[in-house]
This record gives structure tokens, C-alpha cells and sequence, in this order.
């Protein structure tokens, strides 16, 4: 192997490795960012629409594991009723979706593909445990997408 083949495979490695690497720090700071971001004791919930199976899932979605990962439903999402406040960050990873909590009054947000809303939800003691839906119809397994908040009893 002569110097010049030496230096294009070291190039090439160099390349590779940032292919890998930089969408893996981007991920690794934006997770630091959206810790750091809501006050102490905030219930953090990020919920991923996915119409195609017809569910709300706490997986990260990626445009990697979208195609193969088979994803959990958010069926029960525990939340504390203890006076912190409850943020959803709810994101679509394919068509509109729409995400609304009617017992609660979270009336439906429009959500879209790859953006985040951020809902706020405040706890005062008098939280029922209960059904979030989607709104909108998103295709064939509409109907199934919904879950439920269950409210922990404080000694949980
Ligand atoms: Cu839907």
C-alpha cells in the first residue's frame, strides 16, 4: 500500500465515522437540551403518532428504526397528581395527526410531522385517570389510537 492509498483510506474511515457520529450527537444534545429545558419535578411525556399501526408510542421514532422497529403503544402512562406539572411533547412521524385529552380539556392540537407541540397539563390534586385520543382521522388504524393516563395514588 503506497501513502497515497494510506491517506484515502483514513479519509474514507474519517468519513464514515461522521456519518455515524454526527446524527448520534445530535440526538445525545437534544435529549441534554429537552432535560435541562422544563423546571425540576416536571413530568416530561413524548409521545410519537405513527398511523400506520394506529398508535401513540414513548419509543423514540427515528427515519432509521421508523421502517423495521416494531414499536410499544403508550397504552397506561403513569402520571403524579402532586402539583408538578405534566408536559406532552407530541410529534407525528408520518401524517397529520391531532392529540387532545377531552376529560382533562386538552382540546385537539394539530400535530405535524417531525414538529413537537408542547402541552402543558397542571396538576392539582383532583387529576382523573383517563383517554387521550387522536383526532384526526390519520388512515385505517385511527380508531386505535388512543391510551390512557392513570394517575398514581400518592403513596405509588
Ligand atoms: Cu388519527
Amino acid at each position: 500500500m503506497n501513502r497515497k492509498n494510506i491517506i484515502e483510506s483514513f479519509l474514507l474511515v474519517l468519513v464514515l465515522v461522521s456519518i455515524v457520529a454526527v446524527p448520534f450527537f445530535i440526538l445525545k444534545i437534544n435529549n441534554y437540551y429537552q432535560s435541562s429545558k422544563f423546571s425540576k419535578g416536571t413530568q416530561v411525556i413524548t409521545l410519537y403518532g405513527i398511523a400506520k399501526e394506529g398508535i401513540w408510542t414513548e419509543e423514540p421514532v427515528t427515519s432509521f428504526n421508523y421502517w423495521w422497529k416494531k414499536f410499544k403503544r403508550a397504552e397506561e402512562i403513569p402520571v403524579r397528581d402532586d402539583g408538578t406539572p405534566i408536559i406532552f411533547r407530541v410529534t407525528s412521524t408520518d401524517v397529520l395527526h391531532s392529540f387532545a385529552i377531552p376529560l382533562l380539556r386538552v382540546d385537539p392540537y394539530e400535530v405535524k410531522a417531525g414538529q413537537f407541540v408542547e402541552i402543558e397539563l397542571k396538576t392539582n390534586g383532583r387529576l382523573q385517570s383517563t383517554e387521550f385520543f387522536c383526532y384526526q382521522y390519520c388512515g385505517q388504524n385511527h380508531y386505535d389510537m388512543y391510551g390512557m393516563l392513570v394517575v398514581l395514588s400518592p403513596a405509588e
